[in-house]
This record gives C-alpha cells, sequence and structure tokens, in this order.
C-alpha cells in the first residue's frame, strides 16, 4: 500500500489522498437499467423469466420456492454451517431485540399531549446478491431486524440458482417467501409488484451496480411508493493503530475488506512508521495465500496508509473519511471513542476484528458506505418501521394555546387555519355564556 505522510500533504492532497473511487451513476448505466425497470414494469413475471435466462442462464417456469424446494434446499446444508448461523443469529436477535422503541407520551403544556410511536413497515423486501461470494450473513442482517420489528409481509429475492444456505438461513429467520430472481429486475418487482411477486413499501439489501442503480430509480419513481434502506457503495475499512499494534492482525483485516471487490478500499492510518513497512510486507505475505488474491490486489491499488503525528491527527483524519468500518488497534482503543464523528461501526481493540462484526458479533453489517456515516446510521431496528406522532388536547388545553396559534395563522395569512381554532374558542365561550 502507498505510504503518504499526512503533514507533508498540502489541501488538495490530503482530499485525493481520502479520495475514493468514483460512484457509478453514468449515463449508460441508468439508461440499460430504467429499460429493464421499465420492462418489468409493463411485463412482470414473464420479464422476469427472461431476465432470469438473459442474465443469470436459468431457466424457470416459477420464480418462488415450494415449500418442498426450500426443504431440500436446507436439507443439503451441513451441520457446521447450521451451528455457526445459530449462534450469529442468537446474538444478532439479542442485540436488535434491545433496540426496541419505548414510546414517548408527554403533556407540553396543560390538556395538551403529544405521543411519539413507532409502528413496524407492513411489507418489506429483502435482497440478497448471488455471485461468488453467498451473502449468508446478509440474510440474517435483514431478516432478524425486520421480523423483530414485526413486518407483516417479508420477501427474500436473490438470484438464480439461490444458495442453499441462503435459504436455510432465510427460514431459519422466519423468511417463507422466497423469490428466485435478483439483479435490478428483482428491485423492479418488488417496487411495481408482478403476477408472483408482491409490491413492499421498503426494499432494504446490498448489490451491484445494477442493484444499487435500481433501488436508486424505483425510489424516486412516481409510478410506485418505495423506500429504501441507504445510498450504497463499495465497502471500505480505515484501521487507527499505533505502535503497539500487531501487524499481521492489521493485515489481515485489511485483506478481509478488500477481498469484497476491486473497488473497496482499505486505509491504515498511524504513528508508527516502522508499523506500515511491516503491514506492507504482512500485506504481501497474506495476500499471496487468498483464493480472491486478484480482487483484493486491484483494492489495495487505491488504498493507502497514512502517517499521523499522534492519535488525535489520526481520529480527525479517520472523521474527514467517515468509514463504513473503523478498526482501533492501539494501546487504549475505548480512549478513542469519544473523538470519533463519523463511522459506520467501530471495533476496538486487537481482538476484534472487521469479521465479527460481519457475520456474528450481533451488530448490523447493512453500513453507510463513501463518506455517508456522517449522515446516516448503520442499519437497525428503526429501520424497519416509522415513527408517526399523535396529539390530543382537552377543551382547557385549547384555550390555553389557542391565541397562540391563531396569531401565527394570521402572521401567515393563512386564514382557514385561524379559523379552526377560532370557531372551536367561539363555541366554548357560547358555553361558558349559557352555563
Ligand atoms: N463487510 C460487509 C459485510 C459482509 N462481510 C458480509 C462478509 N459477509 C459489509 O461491508
Ligand atoms: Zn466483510
Amino acid at each position: 500500500m502507498q505510504i503518504l505522510n499526512w503533514q507533508d500533504l498540502n489541501q488538495t492532497e490530503r482530499r485525493t489522498a481520502l479520495s475514493r473511487s468514483a460512484l457509478v451513476g453514468d449515463e449508460s448505466l441508468e439508461q440499460s437499467v430504467s429499460a429493464i425497470v421499465n420492462k418489468v414494469q409493463t411485463d412482470k413475471d414473464a420479464a422476469l423469466l427472461s431476465y432470469n435466462q438473459q442474465f443469470d442462464g436459468v431457466s424457470l417456469t416459477e420464480l418462488r420456492l415450494s415449500a418442498e424446494q426450500i426443504d431440500a434446499a436446507c436439507a443439503r446444508v451441513n451441520g457446521d454451517i447450521k451451528q455457526a448461523i445459530a449462534q450469529a443469529m442468537a446474538n444478532i436477535e439479542s442485540f436488535h431485540q434491545a433496540q426496541k422503541f419505548a414510546p414517548i407520551s408527554i403533556e407540553t403544556q396543560d390538556g395538551i399531549r403529544c405521543e411519539l410511536r413507532s409502528e413496524a413497515i407492513e411489507k418489506v423486501g429483502l435482497y440478497i446478491p448471488g455471485g461468488t461470494a453467498p451473502l449468508i450473513s446478509t440474510v440474517m442482517m435483514l431478516a432478524l431486524p425486520a421480523k423483530i420489528a414485526g413486518c407483516e409481509q417479508r420477501v427474500l429475492v436473490s438470484p438464480p440458482p439461490i444458495n442453499d444456505a441462503i435459504v436455510y438461513a432465510a427460514k431459519q429467520c422466519g423468511i417463507n417467501e422466497i423469490y428466485q430472481v435478483g439483479g435490478a429486475q428483482a428491485i423492479a418487482a418488488l417496487a411495481f409488484g408482478t403476477e408472483s411477486i408482491p409490491a413492499v413499501d421498503k426494499i432494504f439489501g446490498p448489490g451491484n451496480r445494477f442493484v444499487t442503480e435500481a433501488k436508486r430509480l424505483v425510489s424516486q419513481d412516481s409510478r410506485c411508493v418505495v423506500s429504501i434502506d441507504m445510498p450504497a457503495g463499495p465497502s471500505e475499512v480505515l484501521v487507527i493503530a499505533d505502535k503497539t499494534a500487531n501487524p499481521e492482525f492489521i493485515a489481515a483485516d485489511l485483506l478481509s475488506q478488500a477481498e469484497h471487490g476491486p473497488d473497496s478500499q482499505v486505509m491504515l492510518v498511524t504513528n508508527c512508521e516502522t508499523l506500515a513497512n511491516k503491514v506492507n510486507a504482512a500485506l504481501n505475505r497474506q495476500l499471496e495465500a487468498l483464493p480472491r488474491m486478484e480482487i483484493a490486489q486491484l483494492a489495495l491499488e487505491s488504498s493507502r496508509t497514512l502517517l499521523v503525528t499522534d492519535m488525535k491527527q489520526a481520529t480527525l483524519v479517520s472523521n474527514l473519511y467517515g468509514p463504513e468500518h473503523l478498526i482501533v488497534q492501539t494501546e487504549t482503543p475505548r480512549e478513542l471513542l469519544n473523538s470519533i464523528r463519523a463511522a459506520g461501526s467501530v471495533f476496538l481493540g486487537a481482538y476484534t476484528p472487521e469479521s465479527v462484526g460481519d457475520y456474528a458479533s450481533g451488530t448490523n453489517h447493512v453500513l453507510p458506505t463513501y463518506g455517508y456515516s456522517r449522515a446516516v446510521s448503520s442499519l437497525s431496528l428503526a429501520d424497519f418501521s416509522r415513527r408517526f406522532t399523535v396529539q390530543e388536547l382537552t377543551a382547557d388545553g385549547l384555550l390555553g394555546l389557542g391565541e397562540t396559534v391563531m396569531t401565527l395563522a394570521a402572521a401567515e395569512q393563512l386564514d382557514a387555519h385561524k379559523n379552526a381554532v377560532k370557531v372551536r374558542l367561539d363555541s366554548l365561550s357560547l358555553q361558558e355564556g349559557k352555563a
């Protein structure tokens, strides 16, 4: 990895050092994805079946997996994987159960009650990518919070042929609607609905650039009302380390993220040049043994080590970058926590590799990338529900607030608003007069 000394860089060089590869949104991508979306909107299942053949080389008659197909897939999954899924599920369940929302109800003024309540989103669509890495863990990260939040209809889509362990994890997590369709066409199906796939209220899950573009397009399409979880970009990790850190651990962490894709980005920020060199040596050594070496190598080409003066400057650099994952391997990692302003998920100490959060510690691995951690939160139970407010006034409550509302309505020159209060106050004074 290229080593840069932060102190020696000017403003522009610093910005470049923290830059990510350009996001995908080119015009030709938008055009081809929008053509797919439109085709699914009009031709529904027929379009999906033909795209399955065209893009995945799989010819199906039914998109939905039958109960028998689900059971057969589950039976093919080996015991070790089943056991690992059970432990991961237990931790993810505990952590997301604990996020349950407690409603708020207060009197802002005598006779004026205001409440904040939460209700599960009724229909959710969960996208699980296919390809070389079947993301079993993502099934758990999406399906468990959806179930715990109380989403009534939970639909999972994944490209054919769907991986057995994905089916098993889905079933364990309470999903019984599984459709074999992927790519932009799957997102369009979830947005508009087809003969077999229901339209949903919100779509969750990672995917390639076609999936990401389709999510963006349907979330802005006036022909449907559908939300998406968050803007998605390539995966990334930033490691803050001091001289006490183990270079082999750091190299392993950097590679664990680099192997996700050639556009993944990994960063090391340290005040110790000796460590930086040792990490580079360890990277070269560990890389050799990886089956996904080529992917990781490409990711490392756009990755950097930044040498800083101290840990204060390290957190400053990390905050500027706003990584999806932040690993802190320093002598006293928790001391840095209060200075961390932007990161999707933080991993403290030598024994907390990012992999534990990716799979099984309990935290969610769907996190903001591309610097969005400045404003977007990691996926949580709250994303599967919507909050809404309630208010209730007594007659005395309205007497105590009416003048204020009428004054503000008059100032906005919205007389009908003012009148909605006035007719009630008039009726109350009439009643008073009669009494
Ligand atoms: N690191 C990924 C999640 C994942 N890792 C799934 C392995 N499997 C999120 O950035
Ligand atoms: Zn990962």
